[in-house]
């Protein structure tokens, strides 16, 4: 397959004023009338009408009027080709396509029965020929025809302007969307479902109709998600000015979906896991994905679809924008300054587990790619979460008002435009006068940058030197690096454990100011603060400030001092994991040695700083629960030169094993002490109350005495919402005690509950007990299918993903099942095989023995003959 490079970049040739889609729904046979007026672009030199179309028969082709002879257009590949068009042309286009066999989730497809679509990125050429690029931009009218009895909701994007019936028992809707769009925001939908609807008034005063469309009988679960939506249009007003430009803006839940959901315009399509919520069926973190997602889909309106990209490399000009934003809404949802941090600290774990490791192997990529094979394959941590925090560190670098500042100049210059990131950053800069010129490398460069910090202290002079160099390992294509702009918030800590006034030199920071932010712009720079009185311990890249690794020599007692005192909690948390790991470190190199866990010991002083953490109820007990969590096995393989998984494993459990052991009495108080009796509610607090509590029963359970298992035993049987229930199924099956009884109880109260059966899946794929012969086992069970993502996800990514000690068992057996899978999830869902592709991103890292089963495994897969693009791209990347 060919490799696209962004500097082939060309503008397109012709430019689309109006198009209007007319549908004959049919699951085996549906009509697809396309009449596209466009003309000329004058920028471009090219007179050839260039359209995309996947898997579509084509039926007529007609310009301005006149139909067109075989020989008079070109289909090669995906790619139509008018040559010699004239300036303005209306092309009438009609096609059949077959959603019912649509397997791949993009384009126009069945779910249950129903019809839905998904266009980005390159969806819209599988339901008609379009120039599908999202440069292309223009206005569609949309009538949709179908059966009233099957589909009485026929939805798309805009207004509805007209319905009504017609022969045979069918009826049509007429939609109309009065913004501009690039193609891959269309979308329809003609299904059987009801909806909960409001009328809300803006801040302006103006009334929108809001609607969440769902399945019958799950009408009990939407409540959160319009509430979400309410808060997402209320905060986009205040923070950013931006009100909702439609009068009516739908929310639609379907089961299958392949990512998390998607901001077609006016019509968002969710995966139900994001929409679907009661205490019943979902827990605090489903509630908090929720209002999340919803919240994200809600900005894309403004940030992603009012100004849109300019081609598929500047994804990140709206995903990561759209991230940060999403992640401000959650952190201002909840409106303390400790829930800010436990929203910040669980940012930066998923960078750690995820993006840390993908800028660190064969997929690695810039946060603007310079080319793909698939671009669905660049839907990434790396796109989204480290775009995201690039876009933090305007903010950092600006301040508040200096980063709105900036948003508003960008919509002043570019709304209803294609743009690039580069005028992302020009907005920022030319809005603050600031000059933003080597922060481009910010998207230029892939790999964690490694910020190395020394410091020195002049007792004489109270000065106190804080000297940083940074340098970033290469990646492919890219083997030497020029440094980085890196913003490194440092406070100074005190023998007490109190922050000191800081006089940065040469710093323009208000006097009394407890943190600085250093701007790293030199490969070495030396950082002096003044009136220093005694050596004080430096927390450096307070709340995270940069997406890097920090290295710095801590003492152990400096690091204890840190996690006791700092007063940024995400450096106090950060203290914690840096004292966890290197244990965890030397424990699992002891393992790897001996074999086993015998002699392995644990030191009283950590032990006694997480009980002081734990009874700390000054704490928010979410923070607790956080400082608690033992960094997870993957990021420990992340630290390793060779990965030992069992090993990792072992000691891992060893580590918690004790902990529960020595803080026995403390974890049980917490655990009565922080019940949350009464009617269920996912807010912060509550939902902070029941992480630490259900954290405090993981412990007691890694080793349980007969009492410790009846106390899980009674959650499980008296629980009131699922957060509690799952939890204490978890923590039995865990234990390594029978958990069958348990498991069928639950799935027999949920088998209707398909988000709930998704769980049962995901906690036994991830149990330590669950090998891949388990696993085998579970795919025959009648609720397992491949063909659904979610399900596919729930067994098999979190037994390949979320239980590397198995994953790795040493005769290869897993490796094997992971390539059966990919090869028969491909014929299905190229998307999702990928996915599931990356698993073995990471294989050059493991023993010589593993690898090589790896690599076979990886070999097999490649060698397969009829490979989507999708799947082929991640394993040539991974064995190159
Ligand atoms: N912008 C949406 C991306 C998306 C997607 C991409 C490829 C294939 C299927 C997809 N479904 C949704 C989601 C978002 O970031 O908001
Ligand atoms: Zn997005």
């Amino acid at each position: 397959p060919a490799t696209i490079y962004r500097k082939d970049y060309t503008v397109p040739s012709y430019l689309v004023e109006t198009v209007e889609l007319g549908f004959d729904l049919d699951p085996d046979r549906t009509i697809v009338a396309n009449r596209i007026t466009m003309q000329h672009n004058p920028a471009s030199p090219s007179r050839s009408i260039v359209l995309h179309g996947e898997e579509l028969e084509l039926v007529e082709l007609r310009l301005n009027g006149r139909a067109l002879a075989p020989t008079e257009y070109k289909i090669e590949g995906s790619v139509l080709t008018i040559p010699r068009a004239p300036a303005q042309v209306v092309l009438e286009i009609e096609t059949l396509c077959t959603p019912v066999q649509n397997t791949s989730l993009s384009g126009l497809y069945v779910s249950n029965g129903s019809f839905y679509t998904q266009c980005e990125a390159e969806g819209f050429r599988r339901i008609t020929y379009f120039p599908d690029r999202p440069d292309v931009m223009a206005r569609y009218t949309v009538m949709l025809r179908a059966d009233k009895a099957r589909y009485p909701v026929l939805l798309s994007n805009g207004n509805l302007i007209e319905s009504g019936e017609l022969d045979d028992g069918r009826h049509y809707a007429k939609w109309e969307d009065p913004f501009k769009k690039p193609s891959y925001l269309f979308a329809l939908v003609a299904a059987r479902l009801v909806c909960q609807e409001e009328h809300y008034t803006l801040k302006s005063g103006r009334e929108v109709l809001l609607q969440v469309w769902v399945e019958e009988g799950n009408l009990d679960k939407t409540d959160y998600a319009m509430q979400s939506l309410k808060n997402s249009i209320r905060w986009d007003e205040e923070r950013f000015g931006l009100e909702l430009d439609l009068d009516r803006f739908m929310i639609v839940a379907v089961g299958d979906f392949n990512m998390g959901a998607m901001e077609n315009k006016g019509l968002n399509i969710f995966n139900t896991k994001f929409v679907l919520a009661n205490p019943r069926v979902a827990t605090d973190i489903d509630y908090a994905g929720i209002e999340a997602v919803v919240g994200h889909e809600y900005f894309h309106n403004w940030t992603g679809n009012r100004v849109t990209c300019r081609d598929w490399f500047q994804l990140s000009l709206k995903e990561g924008l759209t991230v940060f934003r999403d992640q401000e809404f959650s952190a201002d949802m909840i409106g303390t300054d400790s829930g800010r941090a436990v929203t910040r600290i669980d940012q930066v774990r998923t960078l750690r587990q995820a993006q840390f490791p993908e800028d660190a192997g064969p997929m690695a990529h810039p946060v603007r790619p310079d080319s793909f094979v698939e671009i669905n394959n660049f839907y990434t941590v790396t796109v989204y979460e480290k775009g995201a925090e690039v876009v933090r560190m305007y903010q950092t670098l600006l301040g508040r008002d200096g980063f709105r500042k900036g948003m508003d100049l960008y919509f002043a210059r570019h709304d209803g435009q294609a743009v690039e990131c580069d005028d992302f950053r020009a907005a920022m800069a030319d809005a603050n006068g600031r000059d933003l010129r080597q922060f481009e490398r910010w998207y230029s460069q892939a790999g964690t940058p490694v910020v190395s910090a020394r410091t020195r202290y002049d007792a004489v002079k109270r000065n106190f030197d804080i000297i940083l160099s940074q340098r970033c390992p290469a990646t492919a294509g890219q083997p030497d690096k020029l440094p980085f702009h890196i913003p490194v918030a440092v406070g100074l800590l005190d023998a007490n454990g109190k922050d000191l006034p800081l006089l940065l030199e040469g710093g323009d920071h208000p006097k009394g100011a407890t943190t600085v932010v250093l701007e790293l712009t030199e490969q070495e720079q030396i950082f002096r603060f003044r009136n220093v009185d005694e050596r004080p311990v430096p927390s450096i890249l307070r709340d995270f400030s940069a997406p890097v690794v920090l290295e710095y020599d801590y003492t152990d007692d400096e690091l204890l001092h840190l996690y006791r005192h700092d007063s940024d909690a995400v450096n106090r948390w950060e203290a914690g994991q840096r004292l966890a790991m290197e244990r965890l470190l030397k424990l699992t190199a002891q393992v790897s040695a001996h074999g086993d866990a015998a002699a392995l010991k644990l030191d009283s002083t950590f032990i006694e700083a997480q009980r002081a953490l734990l009874v700390d109820e000054a704490l928010d007990p979410a923070f607790r629960e956080l400082a608690l969590i033992l960094p997870s096995e993957t990021i420990i393989a992340e630290q390793m030169e060779v990965v030992d998984p069992q090993a990792i494993h072992t000691a891992r459990q060893f580590m918690r094993r004790t902990i529960g052991a020595a803080l026995k009495t403390e974890l049980l108080a917490q655990y009565h002490a922080n019940q949350t009796p009464g009617a269920y509610s996912p807010d912060a607090l509550s939902a902070g109350k029941r992480a630490l509590k259900n954290l405090c029963l993981s412990y007691l359970l890694v080793a349980p005495d007969a009492a410790q298992l009846q106390l899980a035993q009674q959650q499980f049987d008296h629980a009131s919402n699922m957060t509690d229930r799952a939890a204490a199924l978890v923590a039995l099956i865990h234990s390594g005690s029978d958990a069958a009884s348990y498991l069928d109880a639950f799935y027999q109260d949920f088998a209707n509950e398909a988000l709930v059966v998704d769980k049962w899946f995901a906690m036994q794929a991830a149990a330590p007990a669950t090998n891949v012969a388990a696993v085998r086992k579970l795919m025959q069970h009648p609720a397992f299918t491949l063909k659904n993502p979610n399900r596919a996800r729930s067994l098999i990514f979190n037994f390949t993903n979320g239980n590397p000690a198995q994953f790795h068992a040493a005769d290869g057996s897993a490796y094997a099942f992971w390539a059966e899978l990919v090869i028969e999830l491909d014929a299905i869902n190229p998307q999702v095989a990928a996915r599931l592709a990356r698993s073995m991103d990471r294989w050059r890292r493991y023993a010589p023995a593993l690898q090589e089963k790896m690599k076979q495994a990886l070999e097999q897969v490649a060698a397969r003959s009829k490979l989507s693009n999708d799947v082929q791209e991640v394993v040539s990347k991974a064995l190159a």
